[in-house]
């Protein structure tokens, strides 16, 4: 009888398969030297922010990439920046899930062995940071910050109280943008280097809640994979990376990561 999943109860008895590769995997946070962790949309969904293909995806029959973008925001800033408004309000009401928290223990385990660990965010929401992780990068930005689209002058928002829609720059009088990569747009060089030379350095790389979509966050699995890490994909459903996966794990991510420290 293998050895019982942590945590006591083995919610996974009943999948032989699922439960197999969750033990793969713990073994393999246990061991690996140099972790690097991909989380999307689906690593914040069981605390309620909505995703972004999924269901919720939609916002008044618009997706994200129609309102996510330079172009919209200059065409009709007041429609963009209420939706940005609606999705802070909604954060406000959200805390950090057992994801997160299990994201911000697994870092603490691999660095208290002397291993390096980074959590690469396609997220914006700022959960994983919340819930305690410190090595981490926000590769599409952040929408705790709107940055002045004159003078580039940042503030944090507050997402509880509501303001004059579409916000201006105190400074400058200028239109304010949430601090967040556009579709479009190019990712900030930094956070570029730092998350691809992670995920090249890795020896596991594990990406959790994202349908790897979106370029060029989804190309970082496969450069991984290129420079010899094994890569394991936590996600409910098939994704354009899936067949670069040693394991595919489809359960919750609230649910799994738990389990891996
Ligand atoms: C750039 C911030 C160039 C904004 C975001 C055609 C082909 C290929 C690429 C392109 C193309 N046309 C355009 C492009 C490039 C484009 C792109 O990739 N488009 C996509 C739509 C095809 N990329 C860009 O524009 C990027 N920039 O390329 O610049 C350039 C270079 C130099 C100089 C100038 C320009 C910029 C991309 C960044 C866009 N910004 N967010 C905001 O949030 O408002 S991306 C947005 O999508 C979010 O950040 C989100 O995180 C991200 C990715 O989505 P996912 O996280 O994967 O979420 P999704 O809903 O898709 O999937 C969730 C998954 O979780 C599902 O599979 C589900 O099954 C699973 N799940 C659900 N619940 C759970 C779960 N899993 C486990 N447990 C659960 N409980
Ligand atoms: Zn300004």
């Amino acid at each position: 009888m293998a050895e019982p999943l942590a945590h006591g109860a083995d919610a996974f008895a009943h999948e032989p398969e699922l439960r197999q590769a969750i033990l793969e995997l713990r073994a393999e946070c246990a061991r690996a030297k140099r972790i690097a962790v991909m989380i999307g949309a689906g690593a914040s969904a069981e605390v309620g922010v909505p995703t972004f293909r999924g269901a919720g995806g939609l916002w008044n029959g618009l997706r994200a990439e129609d309102l996510a973008t330079p172009a919209a925001f200059a065409r009709d800033p007041l429609r963009v920046s209420t939706w940005y408004a609606e999705r802070r309000a909604k954060l406000a009401a959200i805390d950090p899930g057992p994801a997160h928290f299990a994201l911000a223990a697994l870092e603490r385990a691999v660095t208290a062995r002397g291993g390096r660990f980074l959590l690469i965010s396609q997220n914006v929401d700022g959960l994983h940071r919340r819930a305690g992780v410190s090595s981490y990068v926000d590769l599409h930005g952040t929408l705790l910050l709107d940055r002045c689209t004159r003078c580039a002058r940042e503030h944090a928002v507050d997402f509880g109280s509501p303001r004059e829609l579409p916000p201006r720059c105190a400074a400058c009088g200028a239109l304010e943008r949430p601090a967040v990569v556009w579709f479009g747009e190019a990712l900030s060089p930094l956070d570029w280097e730092r998350a691809a030379s992670a995920a090249s350095a890795s020896e596991l790389f594990l990406a959790v809640g994202t349908s790897a979509v979106v370029e060029p966050a989804a190309s970082l699995a496969r450069l991984a994979v290129a420079h010899g890490a094994r890569f394991f994909e936590l996600n409910l459903e098939d994704t354009l990376n899936s067949a670069n996966a040693q394991r595919t794990l489809r359960a919750p991510a609230g649910a799994v990561l738990p389990l891996l420290v």
